[in-house]
């Protein structure tokens, strides 16, 4: 390992990269290619959330940071008992790589194959590699290969959870106009009339044919975050708020007010389908500037 970047035993025994540079601090279990943590040194509070009331086990995703959502997003189609969100946030993901470039950022390459699914089979012929740059900014690269003889359809997100003041009172601008479905109401079906997106109660938002970035204004933590993305034509923004926040075991029941989840997806009618040999990349940059 570079210096600046340790292998070791994490929450629960799972094995945890550390990144601690002069550019940021970082967590990345192995356990679902999971980041946890990423702060820049200009920041006084983390960008990434984390819940105090997360699991650290195999077989069981991490709540908080950023999962990754595949190969479908939410509950599988005509499978309730299929995981939520996939397998790849439950599998054991391998270390390929890890350096440090000449500008000081940590950069990670992770891979998963078919055959290291938690759910032998869930998979298919796709095969992933999560490539990440940890420094002043954070990228993240998601690859999808089909290594089989056939068309594969798949969805995919990087369920960023960012850590906020008080999500009553950021902004999410960028969403404007697009369509999304309303997972609150039915998932019903409507447009983005206002500029910006505030929250002031239960919010799950599917955008569908977005390619825009999005950008969250937070007062209280005085600084904003841009997520630009490339190769996704989804996007989600969600707080699970009162009632849903007390339903879920791994979410403490008073959490909600400092987080809020921006994904960069390709989920429902953005589903992507990939040839035999076909490969398909999905990233998305985090920058924070201070207000
Ligand atoms: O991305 C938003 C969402 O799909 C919500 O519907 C909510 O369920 C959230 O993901 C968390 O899902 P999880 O399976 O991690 O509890």
């Amino acid at each position: 390992m570079p210096s600046g970047v340790l292998l070791d035993a994490g929450l629960g025994g799972l094995p945890r990269l550390t990144i601690d540079t002069g550019l940021c601090a970082a967590e990345l279990y192995l356990h679902g290619g999971h980041l946890c943590r990423w702060q820049p040194r200009s920041q006084p509070h983390p960008v990434l959330w984390m819940s105090g009331a997360s699991r650290f086990e195999a077989g069981v995703p991490i709540r908080g940071g950023v999962p990754i959502c595949f190969p479908w997003f939410g509950p599988k189609a005509g499978d309730p008992a299929a995981p939520v969100h996939g397998v790849a946030r439950i599998s054991l993901w391998r270390l390929e790589s890890s350096t440090i470039d000449s500008d000081g950022a940590a950069a990670v390459r992770l891979a998963l194959a078919p055959n290291d699914s938690a759910r032998p089979g869930m998979l298919g012929d796709l095969d992933l590699a999560f490539e990440l740059r940890l420094g002043a900014a954070l990228s993240m690269t998601l690859i999808v290969t089909n290594r089989g003889e056939a068309p594969l359809a798949f969805e995919e997100a990087l369920h960023t959870y960012l850590a906020v003041g008080d999500v009553r009172r950021v902004t999410v601008a960028g969403l404007g106009t697009a369509t999304y479905v309303d997972k609150v109401d039915g998932g019903k079906r409507k447009t983005q009339a206002e500029d910006v997106v505030t929250v002031a109660a239960e919010t799950d938002r599917l955008y569908l044919d977005t390619e825009a970035g999005i950008t969250l204004v937070d007062p209280v933590f005085g600084r904003r975050i841009h997520v630009a993305k490339a190769g996704s034509r989804s996007s989600v923004v969600w707080n699970p708020w009162v009632a849903k926040s007390r339903a879920m075991p791994d979410f403490g029941d008073d959490e909600w007010p400092g987080m809020i989840c921006i994904e960069t997806a390709n989920a429902a009618d953005n589903a992507v389908t990939l040839p035999p040999r076909g490969n398909h990349t999905m990233s998305a940059t985090l920058t924070v500037a201070s207000i």
